[in-house]
């Protein structure tokens, strides 16, 4: 048998089916272009050509697809949000991640775990309590718990944090989730690519042209494609993107980064995050310890690690799981997050007509892959915002109409 299965292995005949296809050239035109071949921008062309049968779609990526945050996130996915335009959002993107594996016909590692965000604080346990008022109010199962319940739930957890933070409550959110951040990115290129979509890899975007206040074309390290339709849809490089565009906007750039330890033996089943001590931690299904902690203290352009991340967020991890001593870090890594003012993303139409923008999603990005494909996809379709995306809109800044969001956070700032 073996035997056998090393001749198939070896053969020839046997190919692996690629992905999706990978185009030699640049179409010369293109209905709509999508900048950015990270989830956000494959699931926005899944859903273009799925939902509304647009053909001509070429999405464009400098590095290869998930190299920027999608394949650099911590993978976790949630609803419990503070504002009811972040409420209603989410809660639209479980609903999809639930069915998201079959529909892209790709297993995703899709696993609810639960997910408590610890209060140490009485001005946090408020803010709690409000999100879970917002959450309950729109249908989304959230509920502040005591601490007896917490320390009946998490056993291992030092309920003091070291004796300097004790936990005086928490947020539970039911729905909280994990998955296989890669795999999204695959099974959207796949299912995109089968109906049609070109990605082009190694293909960067070098300037956008405009005329009359609309989009012309776009010039690309491959070559130039005539459009009158682009979706940037990057993190780290918006600003620069949208300089190319004669656009400007608040969004600023801060290095998060994460790191993930040696498989352990299954011992924690929910995420756990502490804003206050800067920690959140979940257990894959291998074993291994996904953590992060805050975003980095500088603006910065650049996805190095830094030892201080490193020995910092192991400080906290061990305030919190003190029998932890002793377990190896594997690797470290960091992302670009596109921050803005209000913590909210800036989605959908801009000033240039034509184009449009899937950014500024600083550190929660990823549990918003698939609503985020599927109200680009609607907003690009129909020209005009998609009702889950209005309170995201590009004008809000100047309107000084703001979506809160900071009290959501998971990640300190
Ligand atoms: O929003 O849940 C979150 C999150 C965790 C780590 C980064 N963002």
């Amino acid at each position: 048998m073996a035997w056998r299965l090393l001749k198939i292995g070896l053969s020839s005949r046997y190919p692996e089916p690629r992905m999706f296809r990978q185009p030699a050239r640049l179409p010369k035109g293109a209905d709509v272009v999508i900048i950015g071949a990270g989830g956000h921008g494959l699931a926005c062309a899944y859903n273009l050509a799925k939902q509304h049968g647009i053909r001509r779609i070429a999405v464009l990526e400098k590095g290869y697809i998930g190299s920027g945050n999608t394949g650099r996130n911590t993978t976790i996915i949630r609803s419990n949000y503070l504002t009811p335009e972040g409420v209603r959002f989410y809660d639209r993107s479980v609903q999809l991640w639930r069915n998201l594996g079959p529909t892209l016909g790709l297993n995703l590692f899709y696993s609810t775990r639960g997910h408590y965000t610890l209060a140490h604080t009485d001005a946090t346990l408020r803010t709690l309590r409000w999100r879970a008022e917002v959450n309950k109010h729109l249908g989304v199962d959230s509920r502040v718990v005591n601490p007896d319940e917490i320390a009946r739930a998490l056993p291992m957890m030092d309920m003091s944090a070291g004796g300097h933070a004790p936990i005086i409550g928490a947020l539970y959110h039911a729905p909280g989730a994990v998955a296989r951040h890669d795999a999204v990115a695959w099974g959207y290129a796949r299912a995109a690519d089968q109906l049609g979509v070109e990605i082009h890899q190694q293909t960067e975007v070098l300037g956008i042209d405009t005329r009359g206040g609309r989009i012309s074309g776009l010039r690309t390290s491959g070559g130039n494609i005539a459009t009158n339709c682009v979706v940037s849809a990057v993190a780290g490089y918006t600003p620069r993107v949208l300089r190319m565009a004669g656009l400007t906007s608040p969004i600023y750039v801060h290095p998060l980064q994460a790191m993930v330890s040696e498989p352990l033996k299954r011992w924690l089943d929910p995420i756990i995050v502490s804003g206050s001590l800067h920690v959140y931690v979940s257990q894959t299904a291998r074993g291994e310890l996904v953590m992060g902690a805050s975003l980095d203290p500088r603006e910065l352009h650049s996805t190095r690690s830094s030892r201080e991340f490193m020995t910092d967020l192991a400080q906290h991890m061990l305030d919190l799981f003190p029998f932890l001593a002793g377990v190896k870090v594997n690797r470290q890594w960091a992302g670009l997050a596109d921050m803005t003012p209000d913590f909210a993303p800036i989605m959908g139409r801009t000033p240039v007509d034509g184009f449009f923008l899937d950014a500024g999603w600083g550190t929660w990005g990823f549990k918003a892959t698939p609503v985020a494909g599927e109200t680009m996809a609607a907003t690009v379709a129909s020209n005009r915002n998609h009702e889950l995306i209005q309170g995201f809109d590009w004008g809000r800044f100047e309107r000084f109409e703001l979506t809160g969001e900071k009290g959501a956070a998971s990640v300190g700032h």
